[in-house]
């Protein structure tokens, strides 16, 4: 058995979340935060039979997009006055991160 670890955006989530359970998929939904943004996104634990891994992926890739969000950051160096300018910058979200773990033990206790 494996764990998928799918991290998405917020926009994605539910529908990732339904498509995968239309198909027999079970899946748990925790709402979590990037580090970089800062802003929240979704992280999708779903625990699959190695058989059925790539029909997750390709679900996964599916339906979820990739985006572009500005993010503020602090300036790299201190401009005149000796202060830390926030500035934009331009990232591309997603789809989606996904880590592909082993199961050692799957139990319902
Ligand atoms: P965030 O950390 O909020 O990152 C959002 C997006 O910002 C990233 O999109 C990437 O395009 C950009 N980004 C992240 N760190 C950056 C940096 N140090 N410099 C410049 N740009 C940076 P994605 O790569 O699609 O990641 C989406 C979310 O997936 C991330 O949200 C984070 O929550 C998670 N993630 C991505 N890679 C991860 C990893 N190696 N380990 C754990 N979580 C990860």
């Amino acid at each position: 058995m494996k764990l998928i670890i799918a991290i998405v955006q917020d926009e994605d989530a539910q529908r990732l979340t339904s498509t995968l359970m239309d198909d027999g998929f079970s899946v748990t939904k925790l709402a979590t935060t990037g580090g970089f943004l800062r802003a929240g996104n979704t992280t999708l634990l779903i625990g699959v039979d190695e058989e059925r891994l790539d029909d997750a992926m390709d679900l996964i890739e599916k339906v979820s997009k990739s985006r572009k969000q500005v993010a503020t950051s602090p300036s790299p160096v201190a401009g005149a006055a000796g202060v830390y300018v926030p500035y934009p910058v331009e990232v591309t979200v997603g789809g989606a991160t996904v880590f592909v773990v082993d199961v050692e033990q799957f139990r319902k206790l």
